[in-house]
């Protein structure tokens, strides 16, 4: 039987490159002879794919209560780590996953107000105890972030999302959140400026990478 893989999530507020960077990771990865699985939360299976276009586009036309937004995000996570996750994991591949377990706690908890211990258990329940063996976050100032977007959606003809829309106050928490969550979990959680160019980012997350995995 192959050990078991290793698990690598992607974290930041907005704009701050989390997309390009899983991207280059997993070209590295498997550059390097790795099998890699990328994903992206919420999404990643059919169910997520559903739940995600409920959470980003608020079709339903209604105000989402902050409870169900966080139960939505868990039940994709969960399902998720059912499906794909830990079969990937138990045969040795290496899954890279724009966003995981602490998006909640800094959107849900920090960012819209929800009790952030309670946040931490439910988001628990959902992942029956499975971290990423390494999560990176990319930290960037709010505006920052947003001109970066602003400049995607203009090349890509997209308006923002339900979660681009939301005030700079929200966004400020979300990525003071992450900076906490950073803290308090520092031997899993390591932390990298996000605002410098994407091939200086791209080159210290391979050599941190390759140096933490013997790779
Ligand atoms: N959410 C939540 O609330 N709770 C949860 O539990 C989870 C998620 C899992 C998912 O949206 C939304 O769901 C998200 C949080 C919420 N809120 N929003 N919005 P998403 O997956 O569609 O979007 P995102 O995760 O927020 O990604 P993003 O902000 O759209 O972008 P990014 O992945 O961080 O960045 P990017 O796509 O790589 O780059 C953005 C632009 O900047 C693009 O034009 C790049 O070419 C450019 N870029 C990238 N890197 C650089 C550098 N280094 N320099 C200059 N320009 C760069």
């Amino acid at each position: 039987m192959n050990a078991r893989g290793r698990f690598i999530s992607m974290e930041g507020p907005e704009g701050s490159g989390k997309t390009t960077q899983c991207a280059r990771l997993a070209r590295r990865l498997l550059a390097a002879g790795r099998e890699v699985v990328a994903l992206r939360e919420p999404g990643g299976t059919p169910l997520g794919e559903a739940i995600r276009s409920l959470l980003q586009h608020d079709a339903a036309g209604e105000r989402m209560a902050p409870e169900a937004e966080t139960l939505l995000f868990l039940a994709s996570r969960a399902h998720l780590l059912g499906q794909v996750v830990r079969p990937a994991l138990e045969r040795g591949a290496w899954v890279v996953c724009d966003r995981f377990f602490d998006s909640t706690i800094a959107y849900q908890g920090y960012g819209r107000g929800c009790d952030v211990e309670e946040v931490i258990r439910v988001n628990e329940f959902a992942v029956g105890g499975l971290r990423p063996d390494l999560t990176v976050l990319l930290d960037i100032d709010v505006a920052a972030g947003f001109d970066r977007l602003a400049g995607r959606n203009a090349s890509a003809g997209t308006g923002n999302d339900r979660f681009e829309r939301e005030d700079r106050g929200f966004h400020e928490r979300v990525r003071a959140g992450y900076l906490e969550l950073a803290r308090r979990w520092p031997e899993r959680i390591w932390t990298i400026n996000g605002s410098r160019d994407a091939d200086a980012l791209e080159r210290d997350i391979w050599s941190r990478v390759a140096h933490e995995f013997g790779i």
